[in-house]
């Protein structure tokens, strides 16, 4: 197949599942062109069937908002007649599904059809999404797409529940490469964050208010007064500055890194004893099942979808949203020595289930069955 793939080109989220799912159609031998407006970070490789096609906006003194929407229409519009685009996949709701539906329409009337699958990943739904100042606009895009799936099962019932959506939705759970995200001999790291022997407690995000990091700073507060830890903070954003003072106001910044953004994340997973994921609003949860394939069990929030990843008593544990004391709790009895390999070698199994192997067979089939709903003979009847 020849697939379009537009996403955002971002480090977490919704931009690695597309990236990652482009490289592997790609390795499956289909032709994927990705459109966004720079190039995915994790997309800097050659591969014959890799072709990337950068959105440009040009300037001119009327814009104070570039008009990116457009400009992303009109590209989405060249990529598929001069490419032959059997299908668009894009990932996040806001701008993309509409700019898809845009450019579907102007290709109609050049005699062109192209099917447009939409991929919900989460805040698309659950926070911007539902804004008044968009909702309408995301309503009409995800009726008006010939396909759409969600990320969990949660995520699917958040969207009825919040969006007038009568079409069906296709569950397809986020993937995980297991031949990257393993646990690798990292000794002289581990030495240097933890040189006494201090179990260590990992978090991966970009900073944002929904993902509830003062809970951890508070979790972990609680917890060194019990057991010698470290905690490893990933990422940055918005509350970044907020929580280097939280920490040291709770008293606990010598025993807090703030590392910033990081490529190899699997590196510090490897070295890690728990991570920890109290998100106020998760629909999935990638990073949380990134560690499990390093071996990591999980401390989180039962928000949205995590609790389908994450396996309360197995995997790791589940805490009401906010509730750091339980987790701080749940964590101490991950930290025992005869329960910590237990959690390991179930966290591991547990995200073998998502292996990409396994996943990336469900999008296959489901743009099949697209392709042939929406083929041209029986296209114009149904739409
Ligand atoms: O909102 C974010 O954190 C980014 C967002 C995205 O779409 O870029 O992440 C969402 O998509 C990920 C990939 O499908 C999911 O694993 C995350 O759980 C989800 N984040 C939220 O729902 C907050």
């Amino acid at each position: 197949m020849n697939i379009g793939i537009v996403c955002y080109p971002t480090f977490g989220g919704s931009g690695v599942v597309a990236t990652e799912l482009g490289k592997a159609l790609a390795k499956n031998g289909h032709r994927v062109h990705f459109i966004t407006y720079s190039q995915p970070p994790r997309l800097d490789f050659f591969n014959e069937n890799v072709f990337y096609h950068e959105v440009f906006i040009p300037s001119y003194p009327l814009f104070q908002h570039p008009p990116y929407e457009l400009a992303l229409s009109s590209k989405m519009v060249e990529v598929v007649k001069n490419h032959n685009l059997d299908l668009l996949h894009v990932h996040y709701a806001i701008p993309h599904a509409s700019a898809a539906y845009m450019a579907k329409q102007i290709l109609k009337t050049q005699g062109i059809h192209i099917p447009i699958i939409t991929t919900l990943h989460g805040t698309d739904i659950t926070l911007v999404g539902k804004d008044p100042s968009f909702e309408p606009v995301v309503t009409f895009s995800i009726n008006a797409s010939d396909g759409v799936t969600t990320v969990s099962e949660s995520l699917k019932q958040d969207t009825y529940d919040q969006f007038p959506i009568e079409r069906d939705i296709e569950v397809i759970p986020n993937f995980i490469d297991l031949e990257r995200f393993r646990k690798q001999k990292k000794d002289h790291f581990k030495t240097a964050i933890a040189p006494n022997g201090e179990k260590i407690l990992v978090h991966t995000s970009n900073f944002r208010k929904v993902k509830r990091i003062e809970d951890i700073l508070q979790m972990f507060a609680i917890l060194r007064k019990q057991t010698c830890v470290k905690l490893l903070l990933i990422g940055d954003g918005p509350e970044r500055v907020g929580l280097e003072k939280l920490s040291r106001d709770l008293g606990i910044s010598a025993d807090v890194r703030f590392l910033g953004k990081l490529d190899a994340i699997e590196e510090v997973l490897s070295i890690a004893d728990i991570f920890v994921m109290p998100s106020e609003k998760e629909s999935f949860g990638l990073a949380a099942l990134e560690a499990m394939a390093c071996e990591v069990p999980v401390i989180s929030s039962d928000a949205g979808g995590i609790p389908e990843v994450n396996i309360p008593g197995k995997t790791g544990f589940l805490s009401a949203i906010g509730d750091y004391e339980d987790m701080a709790e749940k964590a101490a009895i991950i930290l025992q020595d005869d329960q910590l390999p237990i959690f390991r070698a179930n966290a591991l199994a547990r995200a073998k289930e998502f292996d990409i192997n396994i996943i990336l067979p469900r999008y296959e089939f489901f743009y099949e069955k697209i392709l042939k709903q929406t083929s041209v003979s029986g296209y114009e009847v149904a739409k």
